[in-house]
């Protein structure tokens, strides 16, 4: 199968119009998109979500959800929603044409409202995710991030989204479709990927291409991944350093903004259907493909191979051929990859694999990577973006009851941490960061997540530069602390402590008499007598305060961090 590789249809205005509208558009009600939008648009303009016009309306969207295709009866996976506030939504007319800008205020695109309504988000959980399981980072991000309201209507696109990074390697469908028809790559196989390359993924790419008879390309996701991947820019050092490998001229590699889901199967359909807008003919589909990890009981999400087995059905209909992903592993005494279902004389030769998990293992250990297992540009490019854990930023987070003892530890816990030195040590205790950071706020739900998230916000950018923050507020709230949690997480270890002195004990010492005078109705709000305290499930530490003394308490955390391998064993 060759592709017809004429220019698809791109959402965007001449320049000329572009201009005009432009100037028009900044009179309009905006929307300022968020990250995943700004994708999911870029994708919509420059066709790479080819058939869609705009974000998908009401009907669309039960049509996708049900049954994995638009009103009209084509095939698509994956609902593409304009989610948005209430207040946002509740502003809007029928049909009214609204400016949709970056984070910058950029105005990339306007769209006409025709449709804005509640979605039924667990169900479309249910049917697209596979689960209505928090555990799914999109089901997470569905509940937890994405407005209550969809506007659906159809886009106009006045620019790109600007990218600073990379540029040489960012490619429209259209632009891809020219290259490929100037080089005569009439056979193209794409691999997809969010993870760095290593020599097995370079030899089952390669060895894919040959079997396909076709030209490869390298199409990562430089969009949204899965939180916690290696960030794009380490994975396209890595990948430059790969290309090298490959015999010169059969391979390519161009970056897709694309914002994953990990929604495995359906997923699997969609990759198919955008890099069929970008002129490929062939496309890998490995084992457990864009597979979102365990859910919260533990087990997978999906089927290994039912991400396979969905994009086989639809196959002739896509118009875009599977190359089933074979599971290559390292063969010593023949010192090559093989695939592993090949191999005959498994009894007598030693095979050998590293996972992922052990993989990060060695990185944050500092151990030893094999030449087998990756190429030393790329494990070279990994430890300066990785380094051991034990030279990484990391967050300790307290959480108890006022006068629970939380800043008395935190202060002895950033001394010794400072007594040991190696890394810049910051204390975010409650009463410092209210003074500083939120003298505004007083302590209704919405100012306490405030405060929280600003506090998360600061943990997380020490973390991202390498030292240790210490933040000891009451953090009352589990989703919130779950928040802080991913946000530091991107970027290093989070630690949560719970301190877990009773609120009998907390009341019998009132130090600061606060707790007399809620008892007596002069503060109200007060955490543990008349405002909630979500007592954490899974903290990595809880220490008791009774019976033991803050020195104790402290080393307790101490050695957690060590055990954790976030500070050197001393
Ligand atoms: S929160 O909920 O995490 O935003 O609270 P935090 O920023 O840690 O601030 C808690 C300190 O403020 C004092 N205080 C109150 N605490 C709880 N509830 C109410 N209504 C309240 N009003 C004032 C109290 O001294 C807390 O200090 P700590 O250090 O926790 O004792």
């Amino acid at each position: 199968m060759a592709e017809n590789l004429a220019p698809i249809p791109e959402l965007y205005v001449s320049y000329d119009s572009a201009q005009k509208l432009k100037v028009e558009a900044a009179d309009l009600v905006s929307w300022d998109l968020s990250p995943r939008q700004i994708c999911d648009l870029e994708l919509l303009m420059n066709g790479g979500f080819n058939p869609l016009k705009g974000f998908l309306s009401e009907e669309d969207y039960n049509g996708v959800v049900e049954n994995m295709r638009l009103a009209d009866g084509s095939l698509w996976p994956m609902p593409i929603t304009l989610d948005v506030s209430e207040d946002f939504a509740a502003s809007l007319e029928a049909g009214q044409d609204i400016a949709l800008r970056d984070q910058e205020g950029v105005i990339l695109a306007t769209m006409t409202v025709t449709d804005n309504w509640v979605p039924n988000k667990s169900k479309e959980a249910e049917k697209v995710f596979g689960a209505d399981d928090d555990a799914h980072p999109a089901v997470n991000y569905l509940h937890n991030t994405a407005g209550k309201v969809y506007l659906g209507g159809p886009v106009v696109g006045i620019q790109q989204p600007v990218h600073y990074d990379f540029r040489a390697r960012r490619d429209t469908p259209n632009e891809l479709r020219a290259y490929f028809r100037k080089l005569g790559w009439r056979r193209v196989v794409a691999f997809q990927t969010r993870n760095p390359l290593h020599r097995a993924h370079q030899e089952l790419t390669f060895r894919a291409a040959k079997e396909a008879q076709a030209n490869l390309l390298i199409h990562p996701v430089v969009g949204m991944t899965k939180p916690g991947d290696v960030d794009h820019f380490t994975r396209v050092r890595c990948y430059e350093a790969v290309l090298d490998k490959y015999p010169q001229s059969t391979t390519n590699m161009s970056l897709l903004p694309l914002a994953m889901r990990m929604a495995g199967p359906r997923e699997a359909v969609w990759h198919g259907l955008i890099r069929k807008n970008y002129g490929v003919t062939h496309f890998i589909v490995g084992r457990d493909h864009a597979g979102p990890g365990k859910n919260s009981q533990g087990e997978d999400f999906y089927g290994p191979y039912d991400a396979q087995d969905l994009f086989k059905e639809h196959e002739e209909e896509m118009g875009i051929e599977m190359v089933p992903f074979k599971h290559m592993v390292y063969v010593q005494e023949r010192a090559q990859y093989e695939p592993n279902d090949e191999i005959m004389d498994k009894d007598d030769v030693t095979i050998l694999n590293i996972s992922g998990t052990e993989l990060r293992r060695r990185l944050a250990e500092g151990l030893e990577i094999p030449e087998w297992f990756s190429f030393p540009e790329v494990v070279a490019e990994l430890r300066k973006t990785k380094p051991p854990r034990s030279k990484q930023g990391f967050t300790v987070f307290f959480t108890g009851f006022s006068g629970s003892g939380k800043s008395t530890i935190a202060n002895a816990l950033m001394v010794k941490l400072m007594e040991m030195g190696g890394r810049p040590v910051t204390l975010l205790d409650g009463d410092i960061v209210r003074k500083n950071l939120s003298s505004e706020l007083g302590f209704s739900k919405e100012h306490r997540d405030l405060n929280i998230r600003r506090i998360g916000y600061v943990a997380s950018e020490i973390t991202k530069n390498g030292g240790i923050a210490i933040c000891a507020p009451i953090a009352p709230y589990a989703t919130t602390r779950r928040a802080v949690r991913e946000d530091v997480e991107n970027f290093g270890a989070f630690v949560e402590v719970h301190v877990a002195t009773s609120i009998e004990e907390c009341e019998k010492r009132d130090r600061k008499g606060l707790y007399k005078l809620a008892r007596e109705g002069k503060i109200k709000e007060f955490t543990g007598i008349s405002d909630p305290y979500d007592v954490p499930e899974t903290p990595e530490l809880r220490v008791e305060t009774v019976g033991h003394d803050v020195d104790n308490c402290a080393h307790q955390v101490i050695l957690k961090l060590e055990s954790m391998g976030l500070i050197a064993a001393h």
